[in-house]
């Protein structure tokens, strides 16, 4: 095991807008995991054991519960997380709506019975026990609601790490599940670091499930964890997205929904169309269209009902998105961002010459996307398919014969069509190749926390 880098026992949660401090928040400690594990493993036994009903009445309430708070929800995540005040709110809708869809399956999951000679054959859906949802610091509510909601109406316990910078919805969240009487200990969050309390997490033998939401690498030394116990798994990793612009489309309403298609959430989020593909005979006239739309996207204040676009996470990420933005790459739009106080970049739109150049191909999770020229299909689907990631896409034409093929051909595991419309907490989400393993949400979210049993009985003399 690789040695355990040292770090703060206290975690210094800042507004990105202004880097003023919001809190500061205990770090869970590796040794604690044990006794949490514990009390989450006692309290599951309670829980699986409700009636069906029950333990939907209880998620219905903790749904009752965020839906009572979704402003101070809101203003909580965009202190913490930078974002505007319209996503804010949506991002805590969309917690409340997973718990509410999540109450909805609990008596629906049902077994099957499955004709046998000599008896009868029945399979079970058994909740694994205790569950680690690690999640990200993008969409700290949604994300963790995705994991938490189905998980507990599966008759799990959830132990719940959120991100270093963004733990403070996440523990209100478990005040509200107690306030709505969620059995003590069911549901725990525990703030920390990735390597330490994440790490712990991982390796704990009675944790049986975890769901990640981070970047590939992470995923990827999580994933290695996991097999050493065989522990069930889910990854959703990081995207580079394509947005791909057929001349036949309504070039008007796909060139002036690109720019948000990147910009969106500051441009973290792994869905953000960031590799606008456009055929060579529309391109100019693309250009010439979401080049100043690119430029007008109001930047700033988060909680002004204004803004489009708030700043990014922390420093790190600031920088991390500027170390793309060399000399050399020819910029074809630029916006405008605040200066002084907080985490501030500009939007940008670049043409690289080199559509394997890293600003083409790798995750930037910033306001930053590059836009490339096709000639025709198989030009387009060759550019969409050259990056090891697969999550989303959009897809721009009148031709439903094209759309299709495009839709079949295009490696992404959540694809749209003269739309950039990817998440929607009743389908199934989730990535191809290195964008991550398994779904989360839609019809199948609460099997996903489930183990299927067969039991067969004799029904012999
Ligand atoms: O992610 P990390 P970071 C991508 C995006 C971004 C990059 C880096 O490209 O620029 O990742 O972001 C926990 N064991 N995405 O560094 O480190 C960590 O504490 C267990 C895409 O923030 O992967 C946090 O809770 N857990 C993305 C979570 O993992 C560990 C969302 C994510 O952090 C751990 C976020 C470890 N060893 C970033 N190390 C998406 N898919 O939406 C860290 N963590």
């Amino acid at each position: 095991m690789p040695p355990t880098p040292p770090r703060t026992e206290v975690l210094r949660v800042l507004n990105p807008a202004t880097e003023e401090v919001v809190a500061e928040v205990p770090a869970t400690p590796a040794e604690d995991m044990d006794q949490a594990v514990a009390r989450a493993a006692k309290a599951q036994a309670g829980w699986a054991a409700l009636a069906p009903g029950d333990r939907a009445r209880l998620l219905r309430r903790f749904a009752d519960g965020v839906d009572a708070r979704l402003d101070e929800l809101a203003r909580l995540e965009v202190r913490e997380a930078g974002h505007t005040l319209g996503n804010a709110r949506w991002e805590a809708g969309n917690a409340r709506d997973l718990l509410e869809y999540a109450a909805g399956g609990v008596e629906r999951l049902t077994g099957r019975q499955i004709p046998v000679a000599g008896g009868l054959d029945v399979t079970f859906h058994e909740p694994y026990g205790v569950v680690g949802v690690i999640a990200p610091w993008n969409f700290p509510m949604p994300i963790a609601a995705w994991g938490f909601a189905p998980a507990l109406a599966a008759g799990n316990a959830v132990l719940l790490k959120p991100a270093e910078t963004t733990p403070l919805t996440a523990l209100r969240l478990a005040e509200i599940a107690l306030e709505a009487g969620l059995p003590e200990g069911l549901f725990q969050v525990l703030p920390g670091h990735g390597p330490v309390t994440g790490r712990a997490l991982v390796d704990h033998p009675g944790v049986r499930k975890i769901v990640f939401t981070g970047s590939t690498a992470v995923g990827k030394e999580i994933m290695a964890r996991c097999a050493q116990q065989v522990k069930r798994v889910t990854l959703e990793l990081g995207g580079k997205s394509p947005n791909i612009v057929f001349a036949d489309a309504d070039l008007h309403k796909a060139a002036l929904s690109a720019p948000m298609a990147f910009l969106d959430n500051s441009g973290q989020d792994c869905c953000a169309r960031t590799r606008i593909l456009v055929q060579r005979e529309v391109y100019a006239e693309f250009l010439d269209l979401a080049g100043p739309a690119v430029a007008a996207v109001r930047v700033g204040d988060p909680e002004d009902p204004g803004t489009e676009m708030g700043p990014l996470i922390s420093a790190a990420q600031r920088d991390r998105v500027r170390s793309y933005l060399t000399a050399d790459q020819p910029v074809v739009a630029q916006g405008a961002a605040p200066t002084g106080p907080g985490f501030w970049q500009a939007p940008v739109l670049l043409a690289p010459e080199d559509p394997a150049s890293p600003a083409a191909v790798e995750e930037i999770f910033g306001p930053v996307a590059v836009v490339l020229p096709f000639t025709d299909e198989a030009d387009a689907l060759r550019l969409a398919n050259a990056t090891r990631y697969g999550l989303s896409g959009s897809l721009w034409t009148r031709d439903i014969g094209r759309a299709l093929r495009m839709a079949r051909g295009v490696n992404g595991g959540n694809l749209s069509v003269n739309s950039h419309s990817s998440v929607r907490y009743w389908t199934p989400f989730g990535g191809f190749g290195e964008s991550g393993l398994g779904r989360e949400l839609g019809p199948d979210a609460l099997a996903h926390f489930t183990e299927t049993k067969n039991v067969f009985i004799s029904t012999e003399d």
